[in-house]
């Protein structure tokens, strides 16, 4: 259907250009931003601005997060911090995010930890398979001493990271045929993230994973250079990835966080008070963002079936059969990761349940 794939491209032309009004289907309502509270912060009388660049689109709720974190951080600075807001990776995915931060091009982004596990290691905790049984027990890992720390241990080589907020639970989609099983996989070709873990859990289930960034999957997914690709319900829906996906199969097989980097750059020129004000607008995005996060996806998961994505949703034993045919990932990660690290969001899990 030639006119077809020419109308996605000449949309996903807008998308990257922010051209148009590529915005999310009318039926989609995003919960309402909560009243910005607190005082107007004092700076020391500079004027500020900071670029702050995403990989999703318009339609995310990461980009609906960001939209908050510009009001808070505009309205309690009185102005003097004006913060321009980018998306689709419009300035660059996010390892290339990462450096320009580190190079001082670029103040803010918010990248997977997946694709950064190259620079932080433990991060490669939050890619084993079914670690966070619910959201709740990523959020007390996450708010609690363990994110904490890591945020410290990411605050180094040109980067300052001052909160999490969520992409969330990745599902499956492909072109080929409905998956309820691991033997459906063999012989997909599926994009992961660019994460050892990743590619692990793949190959373990008996696909062929392939890494690459994201800013490359719609059009490899459009072309067949892929078969499928593994996301959270709104990215599938947000970046239009039901346009070329057929199946679609609810694994929840891993949650990713998002984590907020400043350019160290940037944050060593700003007065402390303009530093604890960003520090406290990405905390108050994270909650929102994962607020919004949650609620949407249900209804965007009924949205995508509505439009004829055919969702297979596992039952607790298919669900099963590819917890204990991915036990042998965690064998193998967790002397590199640290078992002491894994146990303790083991427990946490077990004490959440
Ligand atoms: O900025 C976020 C995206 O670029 C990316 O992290 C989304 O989950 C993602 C993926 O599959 O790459």
């Amino acid at each position: 259907s030639f006119p077809l794939r020419r109308a996605v491209a000449s949309l996903m032309t807008a998308a990257v250009f922010g051209l148009g009004t590529l915005s999310a289907s009318a039926a989609t309502e995003m919960p309402p931003f909560p009243d910005v509270t607190g005082d107007v912060v004092q700076g020391d009388g500079n004027d500020y601005s900071l670029k702050f660049n995403i990989g999703l689109t318009q339609s995310s709720a990461q980009y609906r997060g960001l939209e908050y974190f510009k009001k808070i951080v505009e309205q309690r600075s009185d102005g003097h911090i004006q913060v321009q807001m980018f998306h689709s990776a419009q300035l660059g995915d996010d390892l290339q995010s990462v450096s320009a931060l580190q190079a001082g091009t670029l103040e803010m982004t918010s990248p997977s930890t997946s694709p950064m596990v190259s620079m932080f290691p433990q991060f490669a905790v939050f890619d084993l398979p079914f670690l966070f049984p619910k959201p709740e027990v990523a959020d007390q890992v996450l708010d609690g001493p363990i994110g904490q720390r890591m945020l410290e241990e990411a605050s180094t080589k040109g980067l300052v990271a001052i909160g999490w907020s969520e992409n969330g639970y990745r599902q499956l989609t492909n072109s080929k045929r409905a998956v309820t099983k691991p033997a459906d996989l063999e012989g997909l070709k599926i994009r992961t993230m660019q994460n050892p873990i990743h590619l692990d859990i793949w190959r373990t289930l008996g696909a062929n994973p392939t890494p690459m960034s994201f800013a490359e999957l719609f059009t490899a997914l459009e072309q067949h250079v892929v078969d499928g690709q593994e996301n959270p319900w709104i990215t599938i829906k947000s970046s239009k990835f039901n346009e070329v996906q057929q199946y679609a199969t609810e694994t929840n097989h891993v949650y990713t966080p998002f984590i907020t980097l400043v350019s160290e750059r940037f944050w060593n020129r700003l007065p402390e008070n303009y530093q604890q004000l960003l520090r406290d607008a990405a905390k108050k995005m994270g909650d929102y963002e994962r607020h919004v996060s949650r609620t949407m996806n249900d209804q965007i998961k009924e949205e995508l079936k509505s439009e004829g994505m055919e969702v297979t949703e596992l039952t607790p034993e298919q669900v099963k059969v590819f917890q204990d045919k991915l036990e042998p990932v965690y064998a193998d990660w967790r002397d590199k990761i640290g078992g002491d690290l894994i146990d303790s969001i083991r427990d946490a899990a077990a004490n959440a349940e």
